[in-house]
């Protein structure tokens, strides 16, 4: 084998050349440089760790060179920028992203070979950076990828957790524990740590005559993270902050030799930044969430604050032509209050013209319509953190509210003429007051009852910013969700129907003052890692049938595979890709899990945070009653059985009690099943441990069946189902988020639509569900199975049971009974059109050739054009 020597290969200043010999070079000298690894044990002798170490110092200058141009490029011609604020970035992995964005991958697989090594157990090596918690932390990765690759300035802004999303093992017993993620601990060569980039961020304190007094300050340090766009030469940035102390030591204490104390300011400063919480769309409520909110948006504002300055001194009214902040979510919102603070306290602003700049610099993302994870801060933890920005808020309210007087004086004027008041009539007990419901609390009821309240405040309440909690009299709220609609010049839902039920639900009455407010950016995901990346048997297929390599930047031309979606060559080579997928995927899964799978059955994926509304339980439930009947049919009928391997992956929030009982209930069933010889083949079932975006680049090309089946109405948009559809996977769903438009573009008559659709639910909710008995036979006697020991544990799976069937302790609000039945009718479609192959795979043609909507691409694309007004500063090659 031949190595070139350190010394003749280029120095690892320069920009590496795309030769691998001089990669090779490069490499060597990072492992003795970088690494520090002793030139004796270079190459052989070193683990895969170190050497994935030295290859992604190497990879590390390509794209800090194309960085800096691009940063500098930017700041030259000085173009309105987008950041984009979030508290989650689900980055992955970076080393094969890097290479392939860079278009280095033949010269890197050819170096690292050279050396004795394949860049596929060095891509093993890597951590997965998981700095979130599902779709929305994804999304956010997903969007910078699309931002560089459209050459659009902007960055990203989140928090350097220390401790990301953390690992998920599944005990004997299969239940879930949970383990520290300690995702640093090979160092991050991806990061480029910026110790002169600091701002300071205060806390607690009083506020005298508008003057903030913080009681508390901490340091907010940034790392860069480069962003390689696809096929360009631009590189964007995720900058993300951590928590320092100001003082590293508290000197008298140390002196004192108190050093417990001494440390202790430094400990409550890193605590910040140290870890995520695992909540995926549920409440949070802790003072210390709060606390990572208003550091990284703080830290993020002053930054592109002090950016604009440095160009544009104080001519402030033009920062909404060079800036604007996408709050992804609730979790950033603070920044309505926080750039007023900065704006007025900092800059001397006057409130008005403050007011009118921040309406115009900011935009919000809502992602959920459950009520538990829209955020509302009790006044009290918010005041006691951030005393100057609850006067703020509460000032921004008491405008808000006056401003609406008029109208809202008028239209009750309105209403009592057409309707005058009348004596109260005797009251219907509310559906919230039944058992299980999510509950109003009885309080508000009876002071309804007592006070009569006026009809303009009444009127006027609904629009307030800062509110009562109903569920504890005397306690005030602010609902940052209503602060975020009333600062920002745009709010968007994440898909099609979510965009129109959020008009409908949480925000009517502001949609109702501000329609044009209002708009839809379906979702999307990168074509680049999604498909291009994670399935490269399919990509060269569809390189090779397109005659182009074009479409990961233009994903509409995957249009151009509907020719062939009949044509049987064809059919046959795409199917052997998904064997080859399956095989490579059940040989991932032997290794983790020790169980061995078949590969001639259907594949069945499940994936995604683990939540009542998502359903997995009427997944395992089908699963139940299969493993029944296959149990129970003689040797003969068993032949007719489609066989099946059934996945799933997620996590379950650690203090979610339902949640973690589906994870159990699923690991048992996949115990007693993947053990019984009745069963064999015809039926597996999977619990991948510790599901995160690694394993979800290795499942999503070998699945044949996803499963999208929450109950109509609760998913936003979803995202991995567009991945699927990219990978040419089958969807059995439900009506919700962005299926709809997902079987918009493929035909609903392709996919295994079933269940009740989002208008029907809230009858069901509101009496229907409580008075139906009318239970499915097969779902009754899977209840009964999980009931009567089959999978052991009957006791603890007791309230998961009744959950769905017993009325009197819980209420089934995600709708599993009434909707199995016709989740069980789709179930034998999907057999049915499985026997016939052909068939299936002229589906699976037309979801991946039907996929180019759901490029974030396109996303990112009407982002820019439609809300923030960003155009693309392509960077000029070098
Ligand atoms: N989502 Br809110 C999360 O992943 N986490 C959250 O805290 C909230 C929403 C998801 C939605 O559930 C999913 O439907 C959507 O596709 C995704 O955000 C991205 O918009």
């Amino acid at each position: 084998r031949e190595i070139v020597s350190p010394s003749n290969g280029a120095s690892s200043t320069s920009r590496p050349s795309k030769d691998p010999s001089s990669v090779q070079a490069d490499v060597l000298q990072n492992l003795e440089f970088v690494v520090g690894a002793p030139s004796n044990k270079i190459p052989n002798g070193l683990d895969a760790k170190s050497v994935y170490r030295g290859v992604a110092a190497s990879v590390r200058e390509h794209l800090i060179d194309a960085f800096n141009r691009t940063q500098d490029y930017w700041s030259e011609k000085d173009p309105k920028f987008v950041y984009y604020l979030s508290a989650e970035f689900l980055m992955g992995r970076s080393l094969m992203n890097a290479v392939q964005n860079l278009e280095l991958t033949g010269t890197y697989s050819e170096a690292v070979k050279q050396l004795g090594y394949d860049l596929e157990t060095l891509r093993d090596a890597e951590q997965n950076a998981a700095l979130g918690n599902g779709g929305l932390g994804r999304l956010a990765a997903c969007f910078i990828d699309s931002m560089a690759t459209l050459n659009l300035p902007g960055w990203g802004y989140g928090i350097r957790y220390k401790y990301g999303m953390f690992k998920q093992a599944i005990d004997e017993k299969g239940y879930q524990q949970e383990l520290p993620d300690i995702w640093l601990s090979n160092g991050n060569p991806w990061e480029i740590p910026r110790p002169d980039i600091t701002f300071k961020i205060g806390f607690y304190g009083s506020v005298d005559n508008f003057k903030w007094s913080p009681g508390e300050t901490i340091i907010a340090k940034a790392y860069d993270n480069p962003i390689p766009g696809y096929k360009t030469a631009t590189v964007g940035n995720l900058r993300l902050w951590e928590a320092l102390p100001v003082d590293e030591f508290d000197l008298t204490a140390f002196n004192e030799g108190k050093y417990d104390k001494a440390v202790e300011q430094r400990r409550k400063a890193e605590d910040i930044s140290a870890v995520l919480y695992p909540n995926d769309a549920t409440e949070y409520g802790k003072e210390l969430r709060l606390k990572q909110q208003f550091f990284f948006v703080s830290a993020s504002l002053q930054d592109a604050l002090a950016r604009f300055k440095a160009k544009h001194s104080d001519n402030w009214q033009l920062l909404p032509e060079k800036a604007v902040f996408q709050m992804n979510d609730t979790h950033p919102t603070i920044a309505v209050a926080e750039l007023m603070r900065l704006l007025i306290d900092e800059q001397n602003l006057d409130w008005d013209t403050a007011w009118g700049i921040v309406q115009k610099t900011l935009a919000f993302t809502n992602h959920t319509v459950m009520p538990e994870a829209l955020e509302k801060w009790p006044v009290k933890v918010l005041g006691k953190l951030l005393p100057r920005h609850l006067e703020i808020i509460d000032k921004i309210d008491s405008i808000w509210k006056d401003s609406l007087k008029e109208k809202v004086l008028a239209q009750v004027e309105e209403m009592h003429k057409k309707n005058p008041p009348k004596p109260k009539a005797a009251k219907e007990v509310p559906l919230a007051k039944k058992a299980g419901a999510p509950a109003v609390p009885e309080q508000a009821e009876e002071e309804e009852e007592e006070e009569e309240e006026d009809p303009v405040e009444a009127a006027l309440n609904k629009y307030g910013i800062i509110t009562e909690n109903p569920w504890e009299k005397g306690v005030k709220l602010v609902n940052m969700a209503y602060l975020a609609v009333v600062g920002s010049k745009a709010v968007n839902g994440v898909a099609a129907i979510h965009s129109d039920i959020i008009k409908r639900t949480i925000f009517k009455d502001f949609f109702e003052l501000t329609p044009n407010k209002f708009q839809n950016k379906t979702n999307g995901v990168t074509p680049r890692r999604w498909l291009a990346w994670c399935n490269p048997g399919l990509a060269a297929l569809i390189t090779e049938t397109l005659g182009t390599d074009a479409w990961p930047n233009d994903l509409n031309l995957l249009t151009g595979l509907r020719q062939y979606a009949d044509d049987k060559d064809f059919q046959k080579k795409w199917r052997a890709i998904k064997h080859e997928n399956k095989a490579r995927l059940a040989a991932k899964i032997k290794e983790r899990t020790g169980i061995d799978l078949p590969t001639e059955p259907l594949y069945d994926i499940q994936i995604k945070r683990i939540h009542e509304y998502k359903r997995q339980y009427l997944n395992i439930l089908s699963v139940i009653y299969r493993y029944h009947e296959i149990k129970t049919a003689s040797p003969e009928e068993r032949k007719k059985f489609v066989p099946r391997v059934t996945i799933f992956g997620g996590k379950a929030a650690s203090a979610y009690y339902m949640a973690k009982k589906i994870v159990r209930l699923i690991n048992r069933v996949g115990m007693v099943v993947n053990k019984d010889p009745d069963v064999k083949d015809l039926l597996k079932v999977v619990f991948v441990p510790d599901y995160n975006v690694d394993w979800a680049e290795a499942l999503i090309p070998a699945a044949e069946l996803c499963q999208q089946i929450s109950t109509a109405g609760t998913e936003a948009s979803g995202t991995s189902n567009m991945k699927f559809q990219m990978n040419g996977c089958l969807i059995i769903g439900t009506m919700d988020g962005a299926n709809i438009e997902i079987a918009e573009e493929v035909g609903k008559e392709n996919l295994f639509i079933f269940g009740m659709d989002e208008s029907e639910v809230p009858a069901w909710r509101e009496g229907k569900r409580a008075e139906w008995k009318d239970y499915d036979p097969r779902f009754v006697k899977a209840l009964d199975m999980i009931k009567d020991g089959t999978f052991g544990d009957e006791e603890y799976f007791q309230d998961l049971a009744d959950s769905v069937s017993d009325m009197s302790k819980s209420n089934d609000w995600f709708l599993v009974a009434p909707d199995f039945t016709d989740y069980m009718r789709a179930q034998d479609d999907v057999d049915k059109i499985y026997q016939d192959q052909d068939e299936w795979t002229r589906r699976s043609i037309l979801y991946t050739a039907g996929s180019g909507f759901f490029s974030s691409d396109r996303t990112i694309k009407q982002y820019a054009d439609e809300i923030w007004d960003v155009k693309p500063v392509p960077v000029p090659a070098a």
